[in-house]
């Protein structure tokens, strides 16, 4: 049967959801952050990058999340539910399924880094340093940059229900995971479209189904 190395309030989040939605019976193997947030060492026997999500299949060790997406859309859907078939569609899936690892994450996760200087486990003395810092930064790069994504995004959700049409589709799932973290600390007001569209995943049975098997999912603000 299909594993899922799961690690809690994370990206394999998006596997859960995608293997519900599909009906792909699979089996959870847990891990939990540490303090730092980052994975248990433990996880690294399973794949040297150490990180969430991972999937192992028919003997098959996978990792990175677009990735894996795209194997189970071609291995578990041939009925291409997931995966719309017209070219400019077409087009379009493939964008988000890129964008959200290569242009949104980066600086999502830049974001969360700011927001941690000025807190544990950076000692006490230097942490109004951290955050004058994040100050800094975000002034003068992040908060832009931020703002310009979450334009562009609420600005192509405004004519379509989906990431690549009118249909849900592993862009969407890969979708998920950046776009809740830009809802929950990219502090930019004003988004009807991608609130709309939030709940729209929130109302589906698989995303309720995945949730319940993976844990709760809310991605810390700050
Ligand atoms: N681009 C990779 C990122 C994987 C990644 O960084 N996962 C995070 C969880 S959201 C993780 O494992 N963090 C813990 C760590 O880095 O130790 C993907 O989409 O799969």
């Amino acid at each position: 049967m299909l594993t899922v190395h799961h690690l809690n309030q994370s990206r394999s989040q998006r596997v859960l959801w995608a293997l519900e939605e599909l009906g792909v019976p699979y089996q959870i193997v847990r891990y939990q952050r540490e303090k730092s947030m980052l994975a248990p060492e433990s996880l690294k026997k399973v794949h040297p990058l150490g990180k969430s999500p991972v999937v192992e299949d028919e003997g098959l060790i996978l990792a990175e999340s677009g990735a894996i997406l795209e194997y189970l859309q071609e291995t578990y859907d041939p009925e291409q539910r997931f995966k719309p078939q017209e070219t400019k569609q077409k087009r379009d899936y493939r964008f988000w399924l890129h964008y959200a690892e290569g242009s949104l994450m980066p600086v999502l996760l830049m974001k969360l880094v700011m927001n941690s200087l000025g807190k544990p486990p950076v000692p006490f003395g230097i942490r109004s340093v951290g955050k004058l810092l994040a100050k800094g930064v975000d002034k003068a790069f992040l908060k832009q940059q931020i703002e310009n994504h979450a334009r562009f995004i609420e600005g192509e959700l405004a004519q379509k229900s989906w990431f690549a049409g009118n249909q849900l589709s592993m862009a969407d799932i890969q979708m998920s995971f950046p776009v809740f973290a830009l809802l929950a600390r990219g502090g930019v007001e004003n988004l009807p479209n991608l609130r709309a569209w939030k709940k729209r995943v929130e109302m589906r049975p698989a995303w309720q189904r995945a949730i319940v098997q993976g844990g709760p999912f809310d991605l810390p603000g700050s």
